[in-house]
């Protein structure tokens, strides 16, 4: 059958016929794709009041991509103490963060007190806060460094206050790619067993990709249909967030450097293959906000959050280093043609702003 008609009649794609799609002329595969999303949500596009913590740079892995952590190329150390992370907390949330992200690098220097008494200090302080922490390659790191079983780390978080998974360390699944990218670190299976377990627990997280560095279309396609697996077994994901590689500062040497037009196509068959993921964001500290907003005509419904302050992704290069201010954010929404939706972090809606 014709593969626009297996789209438009809901049948799932195979892998090659999903790296077809790739094939298809930007505007075809964008009616594709905003038609699904315009089936679930309509205009309606979500984002959160939310924080990003980074508590330490100093890393036991090596990621080439990576211009975040302590590194010959970014010397300026650091980590932060619990009290240092509850002021941070303190002040976000007076501004009005209702989520707060927290994601460290691989600290073999503190012990998992200092990740779980974090957790547990913020939420004593304020237990409404939504706290979003620990990506699986934290988790994977905790049990490589203090012989933890993934359950008994997954259990202590949740005894310690995190409400639910950020996307993160997911990379790209391919192992052949995974190794030259990231050797050492959680491994895909690994990864996915993580969230499964997770999942297990009743807890939602979110799933990413790192995509625009050394691998193919293909390697795309196979990442997110491990991810669709996974979804159709344990049914916890909640947002698909493809992260567009940043270049700056990191020891990965890309020649090419992804298009808007490859971005966009991305989105847009994430949207198409990913059925049983509701939400597709479109982080716009990595794609730019103004490609995030077009994001929203091709499948993206999230655009994230105002953020506040983000350091990941301004170290490799990207412009989000302070967050976006709430007002601006709603009326670019706006100017775009959808309708801004304040969500909580497990996408309730809080507020819609429709006038
Ligand atoms: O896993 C690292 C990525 C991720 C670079 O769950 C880079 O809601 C681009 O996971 N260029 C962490 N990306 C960020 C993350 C995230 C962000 C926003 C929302 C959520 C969520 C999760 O940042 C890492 C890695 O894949 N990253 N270096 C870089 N040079």
């Amino acid at each position: 059958m014709d593969l626009i008609q297996k789209v438009k009649n809901r049948q799932r794609l195979t892998q090659e016929e999903a790296v077809a799609l790739y094939d298809l002329d930007l505007f075809t595969l964008g009616k594709l794709a905003d038609d699904i999303r315009q089936e679930k949500f309509g205009k309606k596009s979500y984002f959160n009041i939310n924080r990003h913590i980074n508590p330490t740079n100093v890393c036991a892995d090596i990621c080439k991509f990576c211009a975040y952590s302590a590194s010959r190329k970014n010397p300026n150390q650091y980590t932060m103490t619990h009290e240092q992370i509850l002021n941070i907390a303190t002040e976000a949330i007076e501004s009005g963060a209702k989520e707060l992200h927290i994601v460290s690098a691989h600290n073999p220097n503190d012990g998992v007190e200092w990740y779980m008494g974090a957790f547990r200090k913020v939420k004593e302080k304020f237990p409404d806060v939504h706290i979003k922490a620990m990506t699986a390659a934290e988790v994977d790191f905790l049990h490589r460094e203090y012989g933890l079983s993934y359950d008994e780390v997954l259990d202590m978080m949740i005894a310690n206050g995190v409400d639910s998974m950020p996307g993160g360390g997911a990379e790209i699944f391919d192992e052949e790619i995974r190794e030259y990218l990231c050797k050492g670190k959680v491994t895909s299976a690994q990864w996915l067993e993580i969230h499964k377990k997770w999942h297990q627990r009743g807890k939602e997280s979110n799933a990413t990709m790192l995509f625009g560095h050394v691998e193919s279309r293909e390697h795309r396609i196979d990442h997110m249909l491990r991810l669709r697996d996974l979804q159709d077994e344990s049914g916890g994901f909640n947002a698909f967030i493809p992260l567009v590689y940043q270049k700056d500062n990191n020891f990965l040497r890309v020649e090419k450097f992804l298009t808007a037009h490859e971005i966009l196509k991305t989105y847009a068959i994430s949207r198409i293959l990913l059925d049983n993921i509701p939400h597709i964001k479109a982080y716009w500290a990595t794609s730019t906000i103004n490609l995030a907003l077009i994001a929203q005509e091709f499948g993206a419904d999230d655009l994230d959050g105002t953020i506040q302050k983000e350091s990941i992704q301004s170290a490799a290069g990207a412009k989000s280093a302070n967050g976006m201010k709430m007002d601006e954010f709603i009326s670019m929404i706006k100017n775009a043609g959808f309708i801004p939706v304040q969500r909580d972090s497990l996408y309730n809606e809080l507020e819609v702003y429709d006038d």
